[in-house]
């Protein structure tokens, strides 16, 4: 069996602001664009839900529910640098990390750096961890595969923590609201109501097949969903094929040498993501797409421990092989393949040490 553990900070923007600004707290905080008039909530505190606000809703229609929030401008940096630190945390336990966004992850510690045969003990660790470092709270769920450890860890926010056994999954569904399984939105809810589906029994009743039949793709998930069956394995990181960016030139740059201070810009953001992901990288390859959109890649072996100022060098010397020197270009793209974790690269130095 399989032990994984679904962390999410709690209300994070917000929770981190208020961190920083103490007369913040017990307010409500609305975090976004930080004008009551245009722009989305990207998060807001607790106290603001309580009015109803919520994640992805216009700012005006947050001003009308609660005209005494506080609208507070997003600081993406800073979050992003919190959500390092978290993810290191996250690497202290295991490297069979999954992050699904800047605050939440996956993280199967069937196998853990702490040596704990409980699960519970290492989502404490955690925790703890992430409050000694961060001053931030956060919510986690334990179970015994992905679909259960995320509904725990939303299961009894903020500052919770969430055991599902296989023993005590059929009454816990059962209890669930069918919004709280993957992939029901309001249009497949609505849907579910039509068909006189309220709640999880209701959905058990159904078979595979009228499953798929009255839902389409979702169908066999949630016929497994119901059951608390869910075989997504946690994929960590490392086992991503490869992470970049590319940008489409609003205006054509005339030639490859011009292209040198956006490449040196794409590899320091494209390395501060891996860095932030605890990842190291084999391969650095750049893209061209020429204004006739033809298009070619150069392609160079790294050393994984590498830092942006290595790059600039990787950089003149790849764009020299590029076959037009002189000619338009209306796309460039950097990315990082071969990506491994510290301790891939530790064990691949131990294979080489103990086969010589
Ligand atoms: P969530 O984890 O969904 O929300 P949250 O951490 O604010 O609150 P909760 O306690 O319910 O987990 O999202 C994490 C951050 O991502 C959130 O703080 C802000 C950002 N975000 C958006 O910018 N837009 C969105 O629509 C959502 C849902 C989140
Ligand atoms: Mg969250």
């Amino acid at each position: 069996m399989r032990k994984i553990i679904h962390v999410d900070m709690d209300a994070f923007y917000a929770q981190v602001e208020m961190r920083d600004n103490p007369e913040y707290r017990g307010k409500p905080i609305i975090i976004g664009s930080g004008n009551h008039r245009y722009g989305v909530v990207s998060t807001c505190s607790y106290e603001a839900r309580a009015f109803g606000v919520r994640s992805a809703m216009p700012n005006i229609q947050a001003y009308k529910l609660c005209p005494q929030g506080i609208f507070v401008r997003q600081k993406m940096e800073k979050y992003a640098r919190v959500s390092a630190q978290i993810f290191e945390i996250f690497h202290e336990v295991s490297d069979c990390v999954e992050g699904l966004s800047l605050d939440e992850a996956y993280i199967d510690v069937t196998e853990n750096k702490l040596g704990y045969s409980s699960a519970i003990k290492v989502a404490h660790y955690l925790k703890q961890r992430i409050l000694e470092v961060t001053n931030l709270t956060s919510s986690a769920g334990v179970s015994y595969n992905k679909l259960l450890a995320k509904i725990g860890s939303d299961f009894q926010k903020p500052n919770g923590l969430t055991v599902i056994t296989p023993e005590q999954t059929e009454a816990f569904i059962s209890n669930l609201s069918l919004k709280n399984f993957p992939g029901v939105g309001t249009k497949l809810y609505n849907k579910m109501e039509i068909l006189g589906i309220f709640k999880p029994d209701d959905l058990l009743q159904l078979s595979s097949e009228e499953c798929i039949k009255y839902f389409g793709k979702h169908g066999n998930d949630l016929y497994n969903y119901v059951r608390g069956i869910d075989h997504r394995q946690v994929i960590a990181e490392s086992t991503r094929k490869s992470i970049g960016q590319e940008t489409t030139l609003k205006k054509e740059i005339e030639n490859i040498a011009e292209c040198k201070n956006l490449l040196y810009k794409l590899v320091n953001s494209t390395i501060s993501q891996i860095q932030n992901k605890k990842l190291y990288a084999t391969t650095f390859t750049i893209k061209i797409k020429y204004a006739d959109f033809t298009q070619y890649t150069r392609a160079k072996t790294v050393n994984p421990s590498h830092t942006s100022i290595d790059f600039t060098k990787h950089i003149d010397s790849l764009l020299l092989s590029f076959p037009h020197q002189n000619k338009h270009i209306r796309l460039v793209g950097v990315s990082f393949s071969g990506l491994c974790t510290q301790s891939d690269i530790k064990k691949s130095n131990i294979e080489q040490t103990t086969l010589f």
